[in-house]
């Protein structure tokens, strides 16, 4: 999928995965298998915290977890590596507030790849598309355990206040999002919402998926 065309990158947001070795006890490769049969439409290989894969076996486990989104046309998202997501030919890099300068990133990645932004207020959020954004990652939504330096809870508030001062482009929820709270989140304005626990930590990967994807797929009809 290509960057810089809104309309693509909306509809690749609804449910979006993201996932790292960690967030998972079974082999990511087969959970992420699992997502995708149960519709997912994005992913994002987030490799970080304590016991995170470095070195060769991230790259590995990357080209792997790459390898899988492109037997079944979903694009592959790679947070804040610029160099792994050229190396492993992803689909788009996401960095946060913290991370590397989102212009720069986009300087370096050109106009053939997504870039997505995290943002906490409507300030942040304009910055972000002002640097090229092509999407915004909005959280968290709800409490979540997945981020150990975490922001304080926005909830769909958050994201209602974002298109209420005016930003159109497109936005995802992140942050202790479960099928509870999914159709608030889209309701606010969301054009999808954004996982890790809700499915990589599911005890049927496949049921919770199709499930978060029924939900929805109601709200956005
Ligand atoms: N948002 C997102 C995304 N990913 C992150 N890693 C993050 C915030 C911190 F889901 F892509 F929007
Ligand atoms: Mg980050």
């Amino acid at each position: 999928m290509r960057g810089r065309d809104s309309e693509a990158v909306r509809r690749a947001l609804p449910l979006y995965l993201v996932m790292g070795s960690v967030n998972t006890t079974r082999d990511p490769v087969e959970v992420l298998r699992q997502a995708i049969t149960g519709g997912i439409t994005l992913f994002q290989f987030r490799e970080k915290g304590t016991g995170a894969l470095t070195g060769e076996a991230r790259i590995t486990l990357a080209l792997r977890l790459r390898e899988v989104c492109s037997q079944h046309g979903i694009p592959f998202i790679v947070n804040d590596d610029v160099e792994l997501a050229v190396a492993v030919e992803a689909d788009g890099v996401h960095v946060g507030q913290d991370d590397a300068d989102a212009a720069l990133v986009r300087a370096r990645i050109g106009d053939g790849r997504m870039l997505g932004v995290s943002a906490h207020s409507a300030l942040e959020a304009r910055r972000a598309v002002q640097a090229g954004a092509d999407y915004l990652g909005v959280g968290p939504m709800y409490p979540t355990r997945s981020k150990a330096d975490a922001h304080a809870v926005l909830g769909p508030a958050g994201v209602a206040e974002l298109r209420a001062a005016g930003i159109a482009v497109p936005v995802v929820g992140i942050g202790g999002i479960t099928p509870d709270t999914a159709a608030a989140v889209m309701a606010a304005g969301a054009d999808g919402v954004a996982v890790i626990s809700a499915i990589a930590g599911a005890a049927d990967v496949h049921a919770a998926t199709a499930q978060l994807a029924a939900i929805i797929r109601r709200e956005q009809a």
